[in-house]
Protein backbone atom coordinates (compact mmCIF):
# COMPACT_ATOMS: atom_id res chain seq x y z
CA UNK A 1 0.00 0.00 0.00
CA UNK A 2 1.68 3.52 -1.30
CA UNK A 3 0.52 6.16 1.43
CA UNK A 4 1.31 9.49 0.43
CA UNK A 5 2.11 12.49 2.72
CA UNK A 6 1.81 15.22 1.29
CA UNK A 7 3.23 18.90 2.24
CA UNK A 8 0.60 21.82 2.42
CA UNK A 9 -0.51 25.55 3.71
CA UNK A 10 -3.67 26.20 5.10
CA UNK A 11 -6.40 28.48 3.51
CA UNK A 12 -7.59 31.01 5.20
CA UNK A 13 -11.21 30.40 3.94
CA UNK A 14 -12.95 27.14 4.75
CA UNK A 15 -15.02 27.79 7.37
CA UNK A 16 -18.12 25.95 6.50
CA UNK A 17 -21.13 28.21 6.31
CA UNK A 18 -25.33 27.66 7.21
CA UNK A 19 -24.79 24.05 5.53
CA UNK A 20 -21.03 22.82 4.92
CA UNK A 21 -18.24 24.74 2.81
CA UNK A 22 -19.39 26.41 -0.56
CA UNK A 23 -17.37 27.76 -3.33
CA UNK A 24 -16.83 28.01 -6.85
CA UNK A 25 -15.61 25.10 -8.36
CA UNK A 26 -12.78 26.99 -9.26
CA UNK A 27 -11.67 27.54 -6.08
CA UNK A 28 -12.08 23.73 -5.07
CA UNK A 29 -9.92 22.70 -8.19
CA UNK A 30 -7.16 24.62 -6.52
CA UNK A 31 -4.00 22.67 -6.15
CA UNK A 32 -4.76 21.01 -2.32
CA UNK A 33 -8.03 22.81 -1.57
CA UNK A 34 -10.30 19.77 -1.51
CA UNK A 35 -7.82 17.83 -0.28
CA UNK A 36 -6.73 20.35 3.09
CA UNK A 37 -10.54 20.46 3.73
CA UNK A 38 -11.35 16.93 3.82
CA UNK A 39 -8.18 16.12 6.23
CA UNK A 40 -9.28 18.92 8.21
CA UNK A 41 -12.64 16.74 8.72
CA UNK A 42 -10.65 13.12 8.97
CA UNK A 43 -8.13 15.11 11.91
CA UNK A 44 -11.19 16.43 13.42
CA UNK A 45 -12.92 13.01 13.90
CA UNK A 46 -12.44 10.78 17.00
CA UNK A 47 -11.48 7.51 16.42
CA UNK A 48 -13.16 7.03 13.00
CA UNK A 49 -10.21 4.22 12.46
CA UNK A 50 -11.66 1.30 10.70
CA UNK A 51 -15.31 3.07 10.56
CA UNK A 52 -17.68 2.92 7.77
CA UNK A 53 -18.31 6.80 6.18
CA UNK A 54 -21.16 6.88 3.78
CA UNK A 55 -20.27 9.07 0.76
CA UNK A 56 -22.05 10.83 -2.51
CA UNK A 57 -23.29 14.14 -3.86
CA UNK A 58 -25.68 15.86 -5.80
CA UNK A 59 -24.08 14.76 -9.22
CA UNK A 60 -22.94 18.27 -10.17
CA UNK A 61 -20.00 19.07 -11.84
CA UNK A 62 -16.19 17.81 -10.31
CA UNK A 63 -18.46 15.35 -8.27
CA UNK A 64 -16.85 12.09 -9.75
CA UNK A 65 -13.40 13.84 -9.54
CA UNK A 66 -13.78 14.94 -5.48
CA UNK A 67 -15.11 11.21 -4.55
CA UNK A 68 -12.26 9.47 -6.07
CA UNK A 69 -9.56 11.78 -4.15
CA UNK A 70 -11.75 11.51 -0.87
CA UNK A 71 -12.35 7.88 -1.49
CA UNK A 72 -8.25 7.81 -1.57
CA UNK A 73 -8.16 10.02 1.23
CA UNK A 74 -10.18 7.97 3.22
CA UNK A 75 -8.39 5.07 2.76
CA UNK A 76 -4.90 6.60 3.83
CA UNK A 77 -6.58 7.76 6.91
CA UNK A 78 -7.86 4.16 8.43
CA UNK A 79 -10.89 4.29 7.40
CA UNK A 80 -12.47 1.22 6.68
CA UNK A 81 -15.34 1.22 4.79
CA UNK A 82 -16.58 3.25 2.31
CA UNK A 83 -20.22 3.12 1.07
CA UNK A 84 -20.88 5.44 -2.01
CA UNK A 85 -23.59 6.21 -4.37
CA UNK A 86 -23.80 4.73 -7.94
CA UNK A 87 -22.07 7.01 -9.88
CA UNK A 88 -21.45 8.89 -7.02
CA UNK A 89 -24.82 10.54 -6.49
CA UNK A 90 -26.90 10.27 -2.93
CA UNK A 91 -29.32 12.71 -2.26
CA UNK A 92 -28.65 14.53 0.97
CA UNK A 93 -32.04 12.85 2.39
CA UNK A 94 -30.83 9.72 1.25
CA UNK A 95 -27.41 9.80 2.58
CA UNK A 96 -28.92 10.50 6.01
CA UNK A 97 -31.11 7.55 5.74
CA UNK A 98 -28.54 5.34 4.65
CA UNK A 99 -26.21 6.31 7.69
CA UNK A 100 -28.54 6.11 9.90
CA UNK A 101 -29.54 2.06 8.24
CA UNK A 102 -26.12 1.45 8.11
CA UNK A 103 -25.58 2.45 11.53
CA UNK A 104 -22.17 3.92 9.92
CA UNK A 105 -20.01 6.31 11.46
CA UNK A 106 -20.97 9.73 9.41
CA UNK A 107 -20.73 10.75 6.06
CA UNK A 108 -19.37 13.10 3.63
CA UNK A 109 -21.54 14.87 1.44
CA UNK A 110 -21.11 16.89 -1.93
CA UNK A 111 -23.31 19.26 -2.93
CA UNK A 112 -23.78 23.16 -2.79
CA UNK A 113 -27.38 22.87 -2.51
CA UNK A 114 -29.37 25.27 -4.71
CA UNK A 115 -26.73 27.04 -6.25
CA UNK A 116 -25.96 26.81 -9.71
CA UNK A 117 -23.48 23.87 -11.13
CA UNK A 118 -20.88 23.42 -13.99
CA UNK A 119 -17.55 24.33 -14.59
CA UNK A 120 -18.44 27.91 -13.22
CA UNK A 121 -20.89 27.06 -10.82
CA UNK A 122 -20.26 25.89 -7.37
CA UNK A 123 -19.05 23.07 -5.40
CA UNK A 124 -19.48 22.19 -1.59
CA UNK A 125 -18.37 19.56 0.84
CA UNK A 126 -20.65 18.95 4.23
CA UNK A 127 -19.97 16.07 6.67
CA UNK A 128 -22.76 14.73 8.39
CA UNK A 129 -22.42 13.11 12.16
CA UNK A 130 -23.61 9.40 13.67
CA UNK A 131 -26.84 10.31 13.40
CA UNK A 132 -27.08 11.02 9.75
CA UNK A 133 -27.36 15.02 10.12
CA UNK A 134 -24.95 17.63 9.95
CA UNK A 135 -22.06 18.39 12.14
CA UNK A 136 -22.97 20.93 14.66
CA UNK A 137 -21.06 24.12 15.17
CA UNK A 138 -18.67 22.79 17.61
CA UNK A 139 -17.68 20.08 14.93
CA UNK A 140 -17.48 22.75 11.84
CA UNK A 141 -15.64 24.81 14.23
CA UNK A 142 -13.05 22.06 14.62
CA UNK A 143 -12.69 21.38 11.56
CA UNK A 144 -12.33 24.84 10.38
CA UNK A 145 -9.63 25.24 13.04
CA UNK A 146 -8.10 22.62 11.90
CA UNK A 147 -8.21 24.00 8.29
CA UNK A 148 -6.36 27.08 9.53
CA UNK A 149 -3.19 24.98 11.11
CA UNK A 150 -3.19 22.05 8.51
CA UNK A 151 0.46 21.17 7.13
CA UNK A 152 -0.42 17.92 5.30
CA UNK A 153 -2.65 15.31 4.36
CA UNK A 154 -2.55 11.53 3.55
CA UNK A 155 -3.47 9.76 0.06
CA UNK A 156 -3.39 6.79 -0.91
CA UNK A 157 -1.70 6.36 -4.75
CA UNK A 158 -4.12 3.87 -6.66
CA UNK A 159 -6.18 3.92 -9.46
CA UNK A 160 -9.57 4.89 -9.36
CA UNK A 161 -12.40 3.47 -9.09
CA UNK A 162 -15.46 2.69 -11.05
CA UNK A 163 -18.38 3.77 -9.50
CA UNK A 164 -21.10 2.74 -12.03
CA UNK A 165 -21.16 -0.51 -10.96
CA UNK A 166 -22.70 -2.50 -8.06
CA UNK A 167 -19.56 -3.54 -6.28
CA UNK A 168 -17.51 -4.46 -3.96
CA UNK A 169 -13.76 -3.65 -4.40
CA UNK A 170 -10.80 -2.22 -2.03
CA UNK A 171 -8.55 0.46 -1.75
CA UNK A 172 -5.84 -0.59 0.02
CA UNK A 173 -6.78 -2.17 3.04
CA UNK A 174 -10.35 -0.32 3.01
CA UNK A 175 -13.40 -1.91 1.71
CA UNK A 176 -15.50 -0.13 -1.02
CA UNK A 177 -18.94 -0.51 -1.22
CA UNK A 178 -20.69 0.66 -4.52
CA UNK A 179 -24.41 0.56 -3.64
CA UNK A 180 -27.84 1.68 -4.82
CA UNK A 181 -28.62 4.87 -3.50
CA UNK A 182 -32.46 4.62 -4.23
CA UNK A 183 -33.89 1.46 -2.83
CA UNK A 184 -33.04 1.70 0.52
CA UNK A 185 -34.88 5.48 0.58
CA UNK A 186 -37.73 4.26 -1.31
CA UNK A 187 -37.96 1.65 1.34
CA UNK A 188 -37.98 3.72 4.18
CA UNK A 189 -40.79 6.29 2.47
CA UNK A 190 -42.90 2.98 2.08
CA UNK A 191 -42.86 2.49 6.15
CA UNK A 192 -44.05 5.72 6.49
CA UNK A 193 -46.68 6.40 3.62
CA UNK A 194 -49.93 4.65 2.65
CA UNK A 195 -48.82 3.91 -0.84
CA UNK A 196 -52.10 1.46 -1.36
CA UNK A 197 -54.19 4.87 -0.92
CA UNK A 198 -51.56 7.35 -2.88
CA UNK A 199 -51.84 4.76 -5.86
CA UNK A 200 -55.55 4.86 -5.25
CA UNK A 201 -55.89 8.36 -5.67
CA UNK A 202 -53.18 8.38 -9.06
CA UNK A 203 -56.11 5.66 -10.50
CA UNK A 204 -58.98 8.13 -9.85
CA UNK A 205 -57.13 10.30 -12.77
CA UNK A 206 -55.37 12.76 -9.79
CA UNK A 207 -52.49 14.68 -12.27
CA UNK A 208 -49.22 15.26 -11.03
CA UNK A 209 -46.22 16.64 -11.90
CA UNK A 210 -42.64 16.54 -10.10
CA UNK A 211 -39.76 18.51 -11.42
CA UNK A 212 -36.32 17.09 -10.77
CA UNK A 213 -34.88 20.63 -12.09
CA UNK A 214 -32.46 17.78 -13.73
CA UNK A 215 -30.57 17.73 -10.64
CA UNK A 216 -30.61 14.81 -8.08
CA UNK A 217 -34.16 13.60 -7.08
CA UNK A 218 -34.93 12.67 -11.08
CA UNK A 219 -33.80 8.84 -10.23
CA UNK A 220 -35.94 8.68 -6.97
CA UNK A 221 -38.96 10.30 -8.27
CA UNK A 222 -38.98 8.48 -10.92
CA UNK A 223 -38.84 4.83 -8.89
CA UNK A 224 -41.36 6.04 -6.37
CA UNK A 225 -44.20 7.95 -7.91
CA UNK A 226 -43.67 6.75 -11.33
CA UNK A 227 -42.86 2.68 -10.74
CA UNK A 228 -44.34 2.23 -7.21
CA UNK A 229 -46.82 4.51 -7.23
CA UNK A 230 -48.38 4.34 -10.90
CA UNK A 231 -47.78 7.97 -11.72
CA UNK A 232 -46.97 7.51 -15.29
CA UNK A 233 -44.89 10.01 -17.01
CA UNK A 234 -45.10 12.29 -13.55
CA UNK A 235 -41.34 13.32 -13.41
CA UNK A 236 -40.25 16.20 -15.76
CA UNK A 237 -36.36 17.13 -15.80
CA UNK A 238 -35.88 13.96 -14.38
CA UNK A 239 -32.08 13.30 -15.95
CA UNK A 240 -29.41 14.17 -13.44
CA UNK A 241 -26.89 16.74 -14.73
CA UNK A 242 -23.56 17.81 -13.73
CA UNK A 243 -25.04 21.51 -14.73
CA UNK A 244 -28.61 21.21 -13.64
CA UNK A 245 -28.98 21.67 -17.78
CA UNK A 246 -27.82 25.39 -17.16
CA UNK A 247 -30.63 25.87 -14.45
CA UNK A 248 -30.67 27.46 -11.07
CA UNK A 249 -31.43 24.20 -8.80
CA UNK A 250 -33.86 26.36 -6.11
CA UNK A 251 -37.67 25.15 -6.51
CA UNK A 252 -39.16 28.49 -5.76
CA UNK A 253 -41.84 30.08 -8.12
CA UNK A 254 -39.17 32.24 -10.12
CA UNK A 255 -35.94 28.99 -10.60
CA UNK A 256 -39.05 26.15 -11.40
CA UNK A 257 -40.22 28.06 -13.96
CA UNK A 258 -41.11 24.99 -16.25
CA UNK A 259 -43.31 23.34 -13.65
CA UNK A 260 -45.07 26.63 -12.39
CA UNK A 261 -45.98 27.55 -16.11
CA UNK A 262 -47.99 23.88 -15.92
CA UNK A 263 -49.18 24.27 -12.95
CA UNK A 264 -50.59 27.94 -13.53
CA UNK A 265 -52.57 27.22 -16.78
CA UNK A 266 -55.98 26.28 -17.69
CA UNK A 267 -55.39 22.27 -17.43
CA UNK A 268 -52.49 22.76 -14.61
CA UNK A 269 -52.95 19.09 -12.99
CA UNK A 270 -53.67 18.57 -9.20
CA UNK A 271 -50.33 19.04 -8.23
CA UNK A 272 -47.41 19.86 -8.50
CA UNK A 273 -43.93 19.96 -6.88
CA UNK A 274 -40.26 20.53 -7.35
CA UNK A 275 -36.63 19.84 -5.61
CA UNK A 276 -33.56 21.34 -5.71
CA UNK A 277 -30.17 20.53 -6.38
CA UNK A 278 -29.74 17.83 -3.41
CA UNK A 279 -32.49 16.55 -2.82
CA UNK A 280 -33.48 18.04 0.56
CA UNK A 281 -36.01 21.21 -0.50
CA UNK A 282 -39.95 21.12 -1.75
CA UNK A 283 -42.00 23.04 -3.39
CA UNK A 284 -45.32 22.40 -2.97
CA UNK A 285 -48.25 23.46 -5.97
CA UNK A 286 -51.83 23.24 -6.42
CA UNK A 287 -53.90 23.77 -9.73
CA UNK A 288 -52.94 27.13 -10.04
CA UNK A 289 -51.97 27.33 -6.59
CA UNK A 290 -48.70 28.02 -4.51
CA UNK A 291 -48.28 26.74 -0.73
CA UNK A 292 -45.81 29.03 1.13
CA UNK A 293 -43.18 26.41 2.79
CA UNK A 294 -44.31 27.91 6.05
CA UNK A 295 -47.98 27.37 5.61
CA UNK A 296 -47.00 24.04 4.17
CA UNK A 297 -45.16 23.13 7.65
CA UNK A 298 -48.60 23.80 9.45
CA UNK A 299 -50.95 22.06 7.18
CA UNK A 300 -48.34 19.08 7.56
CA UNK A 301 -48.30 19.22 11.56
CA UNK A 302 -52.28 19.51 11.94
CA UNK A 303 -53.09 17.20 9.88
CA UNK A 304 -50.10 14.57 10.42
CA UNK A 305 -52.18 11.75 12.01
CA UNK A 306 -54.07 10.93 8.76
CA UNK A 307 -50.44 9.35 7.68
CA UNK A 308 -49.28 6.09 8.79
CA UNK A 309 -45.91 7.20 10.15
CA UNK A 310 -47.51 9.84 12.50
CA UNK A 311 -50.64 8.32 13.12
CA UNK A 312 -49.42 8.68 16.64
CA UNK A 313 -49.55 12.18 16.71
CA UNK A 314 -46.15 14.37 17.23
CA UNK A 315 -43.97 15.18 20.15
CA UNK A 316 -43.54 18.47 18.90
CA UNK A 317 -42.74 20.67 16.15
CA UNK A 318 -39.93 22.91 15.44
CA UNK A 319 -39.22 26.13 13.21
CA UNK A 320 -36.30 28.33 11.96
CA UNK A 321 -36.74 31.42 13.26
CA UNK A 322 -37.36 33.56 10.07
CA UNK A 323 -40.15 30.79 8.67
CA UNK A 324 -43.42 32.22 9.68
CA UNK A 325 -45.31 31.23 12.85
CA UNK A 326 -48.18 29.98 11.26
CA UNK A 327 -46.84 26.38 12.99
CA UNK A 328 -46.66 27.70 16.28
CA UNK A 329 -50.79 27.99 16.19
CA UNK A 330 -50.84 24.73 15.01
CA UNK A 331 -48.73 23.45 17.92
CA UNK A 332 -50.57 25.63 20.56
CA UNK A 333 -53.94 24.19 19.23
CA UNK A 334 -52.50 20.55 20.08
CA UNK A 335 -51.09 21.38 22.69
CA UNK A 336 -47.13 20.53 21.82
CA UNK A 337 -44.03 22.65 22.04
CA UNK A 338 -42.77 24.47 19.01
CA UNK A 339 -39.13 25.38 19.22
CA UNK A 340 -37.30 27.82 17.10
CA UNK A 341 -34.44 27.88 16.67
CA UNK A 342 -31.26 29.43 13.95
CA UNK A 343 -31.27 29.15 9.95
CA UNK A 344 -29.77 25.90 9.48
CA UNK A 345 -30.92 21.94 9.33
CA UNK A 346 -27.99 21.04 12.17
CA UNK A 347 -30.11 23.04 14.90
CA UNK A 348 -32.87 20.99 14.58
CA UNK A 349 -30.76 17.59 15.54
CA UNK A 350 -30.63 17.71 18.87
CA UNK A 351 -34.57 18.32 19.47
CA UNK A 352 -35.17 15.33 16.73
CA UNK A 353 -32.88 12.94 18.54
CA UNK A 354 -33.86 13.72 22.07
CA UNK A 355 -37.72 13.20 20.90
CA UNK A 356 -38.44 16.79 21.48
CA UNK A 357 -39.70 17.43 18.39
CA UNK A 358 -41.39 15.11 15.38
CA UNK A 359 -41.91 17.53 12.17
CA UNK A 360 -39.55 20.85 11.37
CA UNK A 361 -39.18 22.96 8.79
CA UNK A 362 -37.31 26.68 7.35
CA UNK A 363 -39.37 29.00 5.30
CA UNK A 364 -36.96 27.93 2.77
CA UNK A 365 -38.68 24.84 1.10
CA UNK A 366 -37.26 22.48 3.43
CA UNK A 367 -39.37 20.24 5.65
CA UNK A 368 -38.71 17.07 7.38
CA UNK A 369 -39.27 14.87 10.20
CA UNK A 370 -37.16 12.30 12.78
CA UNK A 371 -37.12 9.74 9.49
CA UNK A 372 -33.97 11.34 8.96
CA UNK A 373 -31.70 13.70 10.19
CA UNK A 374 -31.90 16.25 7.08
CA UNK A 375 -35.21 17.92 5.49
CA UNK A 376 -36.08 15.86 2.71
CA UNK A 377 -38.22 17.37 -0.33
CA UNK A 378 -39.57 14.03 -1.61
CA UNK A 379 -40.75 13.41 1.86
CA UNK A 380 -42.57 16.40 1.95
CA UNK A 381 -44.18 15.38 -1.39
CA UNK A 382 -45.38 12.00 -0.09
CA UNK A 383 -47.22 13.58 2.93
CA UNK A 384 -48.70 16.21 1.27
CA UNK A 385 -49.89 13.43 -1.50
CA UNK A 386 -51.34 10.95 1.45
CA UNK A 387 -53.05 14.09 3.13
CA UNK A 388 -54.76 14.40 -0.35
CA UNK A 389 -55.82 11.08 -0.94
CA UNK A 390 -56.89 10.78 2.51
CA UNK A 391 -59.17 14.16 2.95
CA UNK A 392 -59.96 13.99 -1.21
CA UNK A 393 -59.80 17.45 -1.69
CA UNK A 394 -57.38 20.12 -3.27
CA UNK A 395 -54.47 21.25 -2.38
CA UNK A 396 -55.99 25.29 -2.68
CA UNK A 397 -58.88 23.99 -0.84
CA UNK A 398 -56.92 22.25 1.95
CA UNK A 399 -55.00 25.53 2.75
CA UNK A 400 -57.70 27.60 2.54
CA UNK A 401 -60.08 25.74 5.55
CA UNK A 402 -56.61 25.74 7.18
CA UNK A 403 -56.16 29.66 7.43
CA UNK A 404 -59.98 29.64 8.47
CA UNK A 405 -59.05 27.79 11.26
CA UNK A 406 -56.12 28.97 12.27
CA UNK A 407 -56.07 32.17 10.49
CA UNK A 408 -53.63 33.40 7.84
CA UNK A 409 -49.54 34.32 8.24
CA UNK A 410 -49.07 36.43 5.36
CA UNK A 411 -45.18 35.63 4.68
CA UNK A 412 -42.66 36.55 2.17
CA UNK A 413 -38.82 36.64 1.78
CA UNK A 414 -37.30 39.11 0.37
CA UNK A 415 -33.68 38.41 -1.38
CA UNK A 416 -30.73 41.12 -2.13
CA UNK A 417 -28.42 38.42 -3.61
CA UNK A 418 -24.90 39.36 -4.78
CA UNK A 419 -24.26 42.28 -3.34
CA UNK A 420 -21.13 44.50 -1.79
CA UNK A 421 -20.51 42.47 0.94
CA UNK A 422 -18.71 45.28 2.86
CA UNK A 423 -22.08 47.66 2.45
CA UNK A 424 -24.34 44.55 3.55
CA UNK A 425 -22.43 44.06 6.76
CA UNK A 426 -22.56 48.05 7.56
CA UNK A 427 -26.35 47.41 7.09
CA UNK A 428 -26.28 45.00 9.64
CA UNK A 429 -24.26 46.56 11.91
CA UNK A 430 -26.36 49.88 11.64
CA UNK A 431 -29.33 48.19 12.62
CA UNK A 432 -27.40 46.17 15.60
CA UNK A 433 -26.42 49.70 16.77
CA UNK A 434 -30.43 50.39 16.81
CA UNK A 435 -31.88 47.76 18.36
CA UNK A 436 -31.76 49.24 21.75
CA UNK A 437 -33.84 51.60 21.94
CA UNK A 438 -36.43 50.60 19.24
CA UNK A 439 -38.82 48.93 21.58
CA UNK A 440 -41.99 50.78 22.29
CA UNK A 441 -41.31 53.00 19.20
CA UNK A 442 -44.02 53.93 16.50
CA UNK A 443 -43.59 53.81 12.91
CA UNK A 444 -47.48 54.77 11.59
CA UNK A 445 -49.18 52.29 12.95
CA UNK A 446 -46.74 50.12 13.33
CA UNK A 447 -45.67 49.89 17.33
CA UNK A 448 -42.46 48.20 18.01
CA UNK A 449 -42.86 45.25 20.47
CA UNK A 450 -39.37 43.81 20.66
CA UNK A 451 -35.98 44.59 18.60
CA UNK A 452 -33.21 41.72 19.10
CA UNK A 453 -30.29 40.01 17.19
CA UNK A 454 -31.72 36.43 17.65
CA UNK A 455 -29.36 34.22 19.71
CA UNK A 456 -30.16 30.07 20.45
CA UNK A 457 -29.62 28.37 23.39
CA UNK A 458 -30.03 25.04 22.62
CA UNK A 459 -32.33 22.72 24.71
CA UNK A 460 -30.95 19.60 25.19
CA UNK A 461 -26.85 20.43 25.53
CA UNK A 462 -26.77 24.00 26.23
CA UNK A 463 -24.87 25.53 23.49
CA UNK A 464 -25.60 29.32 22.71
CA UNK A 465 -25.29 30.40 18.99
CA UNK A 466 -25.38 34.31 18.71
CA UNK A 467 -25.93 36.64 15.96
CA UNK A 468 -28.34 34.92 14.41
CA UNK A 469 -30.97 37.46 12.79
CA UNK A 470 -32.15 40.52 13.56
CA UNK A 471 -36.02 40.46 14.42
CA UNK A 472 -38.00 43.39 14.68
CA UNK A 473 -41.80 42.46 15.96
CA UNK A 474 -44.85 44.55 16.07
CA UNK A 475 -47.61 44.65 18.69
CA UNK A 476 -49.92 43.50 15.86
CA UNK A 477 -48.21 40.16 15.61
CA UNK A 478 -46.22 41.04 12.60
CA UNK A 479 -42.45 40.43 12.08
CA UNK A 480 -39.58 41.41 10.22
CA UNK A 481 -36.35 39.83 10.29
CA UNK A 482 -32.67 40.39 8.64
CA UNK A 483 -29.86 38.04 8.10
CA UNK A 484 -27.38 37.58 5.41
CA UNK A 485 -26.64 34.39 4.15
CA UNK A 486 -24.53 31.83 4.91
CA UNK A 487 -24.55 29.85 1.66
CA UNK A 488 -23.83 32.36 -1.18
CA UNK A 489 -20.57 32.26 -2.80
CA UNK A 490 -20.51 35.79 -4.34
CA UNK A 491 -20.44 38.98 -2.35
CA UNK A 492 -23.07 38.80 0.41
CA UNK A 493 -27.08 38.02 0.39
CA UNK A 494 -29.48 39.86 2.61
CA UNK A 495 -32.57 37.96 3.33
CA UNK A 496 -35.56 40.18 4.53
CA UNK A 497 -38.57 38.24 5.57
CA UNK A 498 -41.73 39.83 6.14
CA UNK A 499 -44.58 38.60 8.04
CA UNK A 500 -48.42 39.40 9.63
CA UNK A 501 -51.28 37.62 10.88
CA UNK A 502 -54.94 37.89 9.46
CA UNK A 503 -57.38 36.48 11.50
CA UNK A 504 -60.25 37.67 9.64
CA UNK A 505 -61.12 34.99 7.21
CA UNK A 506 -62.24 37.48 4.93
CA UNK A 507 -59.28 38.97 4.05
CA UNK A 508 -57.65 35.84 3.10
CA UNK A 509 -57.70 36.28 -0.42
CA UNK A 510 -55.19 39.34 -1.02
CA UNK A 511 -52.11 39.20 -2.76
CA UNK A 512 -49.56 38.89 -0.24
CA UNK A 513 -47.06 41.26 -1.42
CA UNK A 514 -49.81 43.88 -1.07
CA UNK A 515 -50.47 42.44 1.97
CA UNK A 516 -47.24 42.92 3.21
CA UNK A 517 -46.87 46.36 1.14
CA UNK A 518 -46.98 48.91 4.03
CA UNK A 519 -44.17 46.20 5.69
CA UNK A 520 -42.50 45.99 3.35
CA UNK A 521 -41.94 49.54 3.10
CA UNK A 522 -41.38 49.80 6.92
CA UNK A 523 -38.23 47.56 6.31
CA UNK A 524 -37.09 49.48 3.73
CA UNK A 525 -37.03 52.91 5.82
CA UNK A 526 -35.90 50.95 8.91
CA UNK A 527 -32.66 49.66 7.18
CA UNK A 528 -32.17 51.77 4.14
CA UNK A 529 -32.01 48.99 1.76
CA UNK A 530 -32.05 50.67 -1.74
CA UNK A 531 -28.98 52.93 -0.44
CA UNK A 532 -26.71 50.24 1.22
CA UNK A 533 -27.36 47.55 -1.30
CA UNK A 534 -27.69 49.90 -4.23
CA UNK A 535 -30.53 47.66 -5.45
CA UNK A 536 -33.98 48.94 -6.08
CA UNK A 537 -35.45 45.75 -5.94
CA UNK A 538 -34.91 41.94 -5.10
CA UNK A 539 -33.53 40.00 -7.01
CA UNK A 540 -35.85 37.07 -5.85
CA UNK A 541 -38.80 37.31 -4.50
CA UNK A 542 -40.46 33.81 -2.76
C1 LIG B 1 -30.25 28.76 3.14
C2 LIG B 1 -31.62 28.74 3.75
C3 LIG B 1 -31.63 27.83 4.98
C4 LIG B 1 -31.16 26.43 4.57
C5 LIG B 1 -29.81 26.52 3.90
C6 LIG B 1 -29.34 25.19 3.36
O1 LIG B 1 -29.31 29.28 4.06
O2 LIG B 1 -32.03 30.05 4.10
O3 LIG B 1 -32.92 27.81 5.53
O4 LIG B 1 -31.09 25.60 5.69
O5 LIG B 1 -29.86 27.43 2.80
O6 LIG B 1 -30.26 24.65 2.46
P1 LIG B 1 -28.79 30.80 4.01
O7 LIG B 1 -27.75 30.89 5.09
O8 LIG B 1 -28.28 31.03 2.64
O9 LIG B 1 -29.99 31.65 4.28
V1 LIG B 1 -29.74 23.69 1.21
O10 LIG B 1 -31.06 22.97 0.57
O11 LIG B 1 -29.07 24.90 0.22
O12 LIG B 1 -28.54 22.76 1.80
CO1 LIG C 1 -30.55 21.52 -0.62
Amino acid sequence: MNIRTVSTTPFSDQKPGTSGLRKSVTTFQKPHYLENFVQSIFDSLEDCEGQTIVLGGDGRYYNREAIQVIMKMAAANGIGRILVGKGGIMSTPAASAIIRQYKAYGGIILSASHNPGGPEGDFGVKYNITSGGPAPEKVTEAIFARSKDIDSYKILEADDINLDKLTVTRLGEMSVEVIDPVEPYARLMETLFDFDKIRQLVKNDFKMCIDSMHAVTGPYAQDIFEKRLGASDAVMNGEPLPDFGGGHPDPNLVYAHDLVEIMFSQDAPDFGAASDGDGDRNMILGNNFFVTPSDSLAVLTANATLVPGYKDGLSGVARSMPTSEAVDRVADKLGISCYETPTGWKFFGNLLDADKATLCGEESFGTGSNHVREKDGLWAVLFWLNILAVKGESVEAIVKDHWKTYGRNYYSRHDYEEVDKERATELMERLRGMLGDMAGKKYGNYEVKYADDFSYEDPVDGSVSNKQGIRIGFTDGSRIVFRLSGTGTKGATLRVYIESYEPDASKHNQDTQEALKPLIDLAQEIAQIKEYTQRDEPTVIT
